[in-house]
C-alpha cells in the first residue's frame, strides 16, 4: 500500500456506490438487511412488465441484475424482496456522498447518481498519499451515510474506473502508474470504454479476448478496422487516456438512436423501436438524475436524408411514456410516403437535474468559480472605482484561449 507515487502523475479517484438503490433500501429497513432483494417493478407473480433497477448482492448470487425483465428476476428468486424505487432519497443521498466527495477534493465529475471521479492530485499534503485518500473517503461515506462505495485510484479516469470495479463490493483498487498495462492485459475487453457485446464478439473472432491481446496488436491494424476509434482503443488498452476530470459536464441533450440492420418500411416495426429508445432513454436519464423540456425525434432515410422534429414542454419529463408518445406523434406526422427508414433515435435537450434545480452546466446558471469571480469582481469595483477592472471576455479587442471542442450530445 505504500508504494510510491510519482510525484508528476495525477492522482485519479473513481468513486462508485455498492448495489446502490438497494443499499438504501437496506438502509431504510432493517429487516431487509442481507436477504435477496430487488428494485424495479411490480413483478405481479412473475407476469409483471418492466424492468430491475438494481438487486443487492445476495439476489445477484441468483443471476438478477440491472435491466433484466422483472419477470425473469422473479423466476430467478420468487422469494426475493421485490420494492419500487424511491428516487428522491436515493437521490437525497446521493447529495450526501458527492458532498463528502467534494470536502476532499473541489475538482469533481458526477457521472451518475451514484459515480463520480474526483481528482485529487492536490489533496496530498492535506490528506496523505492517493491509498490513504481513498480510505479516508470510503470511511467518510460509511461513517456519514452508513453505506459502502467502492474506490478505484489511479492515474487517469479510465484506469480509476475500471479498479473501482474490481473488487467490488467494498473495493479499493489502487492501480500505479506506470503498471497500467499489467493491470489491465488479463481483464477482458468488454471492460475497455465503449466496447459492447458486438464489438467483442468481433474482436473475439479475430482472436483477441483480454486487453493485453489489443494491446499487443499493431495499432494501425486496429486504426484499420475501426478507423480513429480503433487509435483510441488501442491508446485505452495500453493505459493511456489523458481526459480531465471535469468539474462541470458539458452535456447539453442526452439521447438513443438505433441504426436498421436493413432499411425498414414496415413503419409499426419502426415505431415499436422507438418504444424501446424510449425506455432505454428514460432508464439512462433516470440514473444520470436528468430530466428535459425538449424531445427530438430524429429519423434518417434511406440514402442518409435526415430529418429532426422537436417539441418543447412547460415542464421537464425523463418518463418512458411521455417520450415514447412525443416520438411517435412526430413520426407519424412526418410525411413518409412509402420511404424506407435507416434510422431513429430520440434525444431530450434543455435538461435539469431531477431536484429542478438548474444545472450550472447547461449554461443558465453560474458556475461557482464564476460566482466568486463576480463577487472578487464587486469588491474590486467598490473600492477602486468601475474602470479598473473588467472581464477578458468584455474587453474590445479580446484575448481567447483557444477553445476546445465541446462534446454536447455525450451518451456516456
Ligand atoms: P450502478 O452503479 O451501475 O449499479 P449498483 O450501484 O446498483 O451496483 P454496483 O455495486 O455494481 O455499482 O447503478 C447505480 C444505480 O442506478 C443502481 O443502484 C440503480 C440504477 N440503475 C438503474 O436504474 N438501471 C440500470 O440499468 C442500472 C445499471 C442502474
Ligand atoms: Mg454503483
Amino acid at each position: 500500500m505504500q508504494a510510491n507515487w510519482p510525484p508528476n502523475a495525477r492522482i485519479i479517484l473513481h468513486i462508485d456506490m455498492d448495489a446502490f438503490y438497494a443499499a438504501v433500501e437496506e438502509l431504510d429497513q432493517p429487516e431487509y438487511r442481507g436477504k435477496p432483494l430487488v428494485v424495479g417493478a411490480d413483478p405481479k407473480g412473475g407476469h409483471g412488465r418492466g424492468v430491475v433497477s438494481t438487486a443487492n448482492y445476495p439476489a445477484r448470487k441468483f443471476g438478477i441484475h440491472s435491466a433484466m425483465p422483472i419477470s425473469q428476476a422473479y423466476k430467478r428468486c420468487p422469494h426475493a424482496i421485490f420494492v419500487r424505487g424511491r428516487y428522491a432519497r436515493y437521490s437525497e443521498i446521493s447529495t450526501q456522498v458527492m458532498d463528502i466527495l467534494k470536502s476532499f477534493s473541489p475538482i469533481i465529475q458526477q457521472i451518475s447518481i451514484d459515480e463520480a471521479f474526483l481528482d485529487a492530485t492536490g489533496a496530498t499534503n492535506l490528506y496523505g498519499p492517493p491509498q490513504y485518500i481513498a480510505r479516508k473517503i470510503k470511511d467518510a461515506i460509511r461513517s456519514q451515510t452508513g453505506l459502502t462505495g467502492s474506490v478505484g485510484v489511479a492515474a487517469n479516469k479510465f484506469i480509476a474506473k475500471v479498479a473501482s470495479d474490481l473488487e467490488k463490493p467494498d473495493g479499493l483498487t489502487v492501480c500505479l502508474p506506470g503498471s497500467e498495462q499489467t493491470f489491465l492485459a488479463p481483464l477482458p475487453i468488454r471492460k475497455l470504454w465503449g466496447v459492447g457485446e458486438k464489438t467483442a464478439e468481433k474482436l473475439n473472432k479475430l482472436g483477441m479476448k483480454t486487453i493485453g491481446d489489443i494491446a499487443n496488436v499493431e495499432q494501425g491494424h486496429l486504426m484499420h478496422m475501426f478507423g480513429k476509434w480503433g487509435l483510441h482503443l488501442w491508446q485505452l488498452s495500453r493505459g493511456i487516456d489523458s481526459r480531465a476530470v471535469e468539474q462541470f459536464t458539458t452535456r447539453k441533450s442526452i439521447s438513443e438512436e438505433t441504426t436498421f440492420e436493413e432499411d425498414v418500411m414496415d413503419y409499426a416495426f419502426v415505431e415499436k423501436t422507438l418504444f424501446r429508445i424510449a425506455d432505454r432513454l428514460s432508464r439512462s436519464m433516470q440514473r444520470k438524475n436528468l430530466k428535459g423540456r425538449t424531445v427530438t425525434l430524429k429519423l434518417r432515410w434511406q440514402g442518409f436524408e435526415t430529418h429532426t422534429r422537436s417539441k418543447t414542454l412547460n415542464e421537464y419529463v425523463n418518463d418512458a411514456e411521455t417520450l415514447r408518445s412525443i416520438a411517435v406523434r412526430q413520426f407519424r406526422a412526418m410525411s413518409r410516403e412509402g420511404r424506407r427508414v435507416r434510422l431513429v433515435g430520440i434525444g431530450v435537450s434543455q435538461l435539469n437535474t431531477v431536484g429542478g434545480e438548474q444545472l450550472s452546466l447547461f449554461g443558465h446558471q453560474q458556475s461557482p468559480q464564476n460566482e466568486k469571480l463576480e463577487s472578487l469582481l464587486s469588491e474590486l469595483k467598490a473600492k477602486f472605482g468601475d474602470a479598473v477592472i473588467t472581464r477578458a471576455a468584455l474587453m474590445e479587442s479580446k484575448i481567447r484561449k483557444p477553445g476546445s471542442s465541446k462534446n454536447e450530445d455525450s451518451k456516456n
